[in-house]
Parts: C-alpha cells; structure tokens; sequence
C-alpha cells in the first residue's frame, strides 16, 4: 500500500489543552455524547472531490496543491487516488466517504469506456474497504461537468443528453449498490437556467421528475434499500437552479409524487447562499420529515459563492447538531465534509489541519448541543411561548373543534389581546446560549 502522507501518524485525541496541531482537541470517537460514540453521531465523511481532486483550480488560475497521487496519467492518478483516501480516513478516522463517478474515474470518449474505466476504480474500493472497514455514505453522478451538460443534464433540452444523463446515472446508482452505499445523491449541477427566455421550464421540471422517478423505481428493483437524496442550492453554475432550497425542493416532490421516495442533504454554505440560516434549511427537513444527511462547509459572509471552506463556526455546528439530534440522529445519513483547503493551504499536511479543524468544530457542536439540551431553557422558553395551545381555545382549535364562526364569536366576547402578548427575550436567549456554551 503507498503510504503518501508517511510523516503524519494517526491523528488522536489528546484533548484541549494539547497545543499538537496533529491532534484532536474535542473529537474523541469513542465518547458518548447524547446516548451514542461521538463516531456515530457524526458520521463523518470524506468528499473525493475536494479531497483527493481539488488542486486549488480557480477562474484566476491553475491549481496550487500536487494531487496527482503519484500518478502519471488519469488512471493511475485515480488509482492513487484510491489508496490516498483510505490512507486518509485510516488516520484520520473517518469511517465513511462519497464520491461522484467522474471523480472516481475519468471520462472517456464514449459512455462504455467510462463505464469500464469506473467498474476498475469501483473494484478497487470495494477491496479497500473490506481490508479498513470504511463505507459508503453516498454516491452521485457528476452531470455537470462534461460540455454535454451546458444546459442541464435532467432538464436539458435535447432528449438526447437527457438519455445521456439518465444511463450516467444509471451506472453511478449501481456503483454506490455495488459499494453497499446508504445513499443516492442528486444535487442539481446544471439543473437551472440562465434566462426564461430560452426555457420552457415546465417542460424541464417535468423531465427532471421523470428522470428521478426512473432511477428510483430502478434503485429499489436493484435491492438498493438506502435513501435518495436532494441537496438544495439557490445558484451557481446557473444563476436560477431549481432546487433551490427545501422548501422549494418539497414542493417539487410533492407536485410529482415523489416526497416519499427523497430526503434533503443539506449544505451549510447552500442555505447561507439561499439567505437562510443553516439551521433552518434543517428545521425545515426535519419538521417535514424529509431529513437526511449533512454536507457540512461554511461559506464566507463576504463572498457571494459556494466557497466550501472546512467549518470552524462553532455556533453553526452547534445549532446543525442540535436539530440533527432533534431529528433523532443519522440514520442512513452522516456528516460530509463538501469542504476544500483554501488555495493558499497547498501541502499535504494542510489536508490533516483541515480535517481536524472541521471535525473538531463538530465534535465541539455536539458537544454543545447536548448541554443545550440537557440545560433546557431554550426548549422550555419555546414550549412555554406556546402554552396558549395547551388548553382552552388553543386545544380546541388543533384538536378541528372550533369553525371559523366559533372563533368569531370567541374572538367578539374577548376584546382587545394585547394583554395576551410576552417578550420574544432574544436578547435573554442569546446570552443563555453563551452561558450554557462558555461555562
Ligand atoms: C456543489 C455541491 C456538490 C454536491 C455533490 O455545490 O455541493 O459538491 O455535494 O454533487
Ligand atoms: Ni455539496
Ligand atoms: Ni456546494
């Protein structure tokens, strides 16, 4: 096995007082936090993109970082790639990682090529992972890429790369079963438009369900059992993708029936660039019970992209694991790292500091979120704010007694409300979170 990060140990937990940098200070896989190891609470995952491709590529110019894994021409770089990533999540221990089809192996000149090209590197994945006992969170097709897909993939108007998209997909699903993958990604790549003026979007809309219920009914004949996955993004490559945010995306299933088959993977930076909060993007899955899994990065407030930078908000992370915990935890769904090293972060050992940061950040935001909810003031000031649903007309109401007119007539005898009002105390709340956080 080439060892090609030989300098660098296993990364431990030595706790927070160690100044190591090649050590965790927060992440100790075996700690129970809320009832379970911190390793299965958090799930991590490698992203392969990022990870073993990204080479700090930007629109200025060429990459800064050798990720060429010894090798000599694509297929021998993806063959390195392969042996960098499990010697990563060996030492790192992350237990699992994602990838898409063409980051996995090249595309070649015709599909067939590239599926035998992909079937080789699959193999070989599949051998390491029963030597490491690492898994699969989830695979997805990269339908975006390729000149092909310049006007979508799902919702091209040619059928012709639709039909394209569709046998790509169909061969990335089988690789993730293959792989004993929990999870089928669909993020919308190209799956947008530029301007309304060249688009008929409810044709698009339509095909891009048809696609999805395809490749569904497909991956259950198959015996895949996992989930299916959307992960909303507002924009960029196009600058109106459809899947914006969840609740775009539910409306989209619901419209075509398909809000039984897919749940959300959500994107810390995907919910700032859709002017949300990352904790709500999740509120919103899991209260609608379409919870998944967790691309977890973090945007910068200045920049208006998707600048996937490895997640050190530890408020962010702490609010993510309180609604994950909310959720009841992963269950086919983990927490991956959609994050890249920053340009300037061109060394090998910078892949390490960036795991660590990242991971520590969530170990730190479980942490917290435990003691938020073993604390208990923030859940009981909600539950408090709404006591008026309890009993009397509040109770009435949910429970479908009251008609429009009852209401009335209530409303008529009561008067004027404003007595009924209590303070928000944002204000109070914040500063019980810092409490609860820094003590
Ligand atoms: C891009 C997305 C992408 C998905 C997988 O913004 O985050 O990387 O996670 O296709
Ligand atoms: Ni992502
Ligand atoms: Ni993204």
């Amino acid at each position: 096995m080439p060892d090609f990060f030989k300098d660098i140990g296993q990364i431990k937990y030595e706790g927070k007082t160690s100044t190591n940098p090649l050590s965790f200070k927060y992440y100790d896989p075996d700690r129970t936090v809320m009832g379970k190891p911190m390793r299965e609470q958090l799930k991590f995952a490698l992203s392969w993109w990022h990870t073993l491709g990204g080479d700090g590529t930007d629109m200025f110019g060429v990459g800064t970082a050798d990720k060429k894994w010894g090798g000599s021409d694509p297929m021998s770089t993806d063959k390195g790639k392969v042996a960098a990533a499990f010697e990563l999540m060996e030492k790192l221990s992350v237990d699992y990682y994602c990838f898409h089809d063409r980051d996995l192996a090249p595309e070649c000149p015709t599909l067939s090529e590239s599926n035998e090209k992909l079937d080789i590197i699959v193999d070989m994945c599949k051998d390491y992972q029963n030597k490491t006992g690492k898994k699969l969170l989830w695979g997805t097709a990269k339908c975006f890429d390729h000149p092909r897909y310049m006007h979508g993939a799902g919702t091209a108007p040619s059928a012709d790369v639709f039909c394209y998209a569709a046998a790509q997909i169909k061969k990335a699903l089988e690789s993730t079963v293959k792989l004993g993958g929990n999870g089928y990604v669909f993020w919308g790549g190209r799956e947008g438009y530029e301007t309304l003026l060249n688009t008929n979007m409810s044709l698009e809309l339509d095909n891009m369900a048809r696609l999805m219920r395809m490749i569904v009914d497909y991956g259950r004949s198959i015996g895949f059992t996992g989930d299916f996955y959307i992960e909303p993004k507002p924009k960029e490559p196009t600058k109106h993708q459809y899947d914006f945010d969840t609740a775009t995306v539910l409306a989209f299933l619901r419209k075509y029936n398909l809000d039984k088959d897919f749940k959300m993977n959500i994107e810390a930076n995907h919910a700032t660039l859709a002017t949300h909060t990352f904790q709500h993007e999740i509120r919103v899955a899991r209260d609608n019970g379409v919870f998944g899994s967790i691309d977890a990065n973090q945007g910068d407030m200045l920049l208006g992209w998707d600048t996937d930078q490895f997640p050190t908000n530890v408020y962010d992370a702490t609010w993510c694991m309180y609604e994950v915990i909310k959720a009841g935890g992963f269950t086919n769904g983990g927490l991956n790292f959609d994050s890249k090293a920053r340009r300037g972060s061109f060394t090998p050992e910078d892949i390490f500091y960036s795991y660590i940061a990242g991971m520590d950040t969530f170990a730190l935001g479980l942490i917290n979120a435990e003691k938020l909810i073993e604390d208990g003031r923030i859940d009981k000031f909600v539950s408090d704010r709404y006591v008026s649903w309890n009993t009397g007309i509040g109770a009435d109401i949910i429970a479908g007694k009251m008609t429009l007119s009852d209401i009335e007539k209530y409303a008529l005898q009561k008067g004027e409300v404003m007595d009924s009002l209590t303070s928000g105390r944002q204000e109070l709340l914040e500063g019980i979170v810092n409490n609860v956080l820094f003590s």
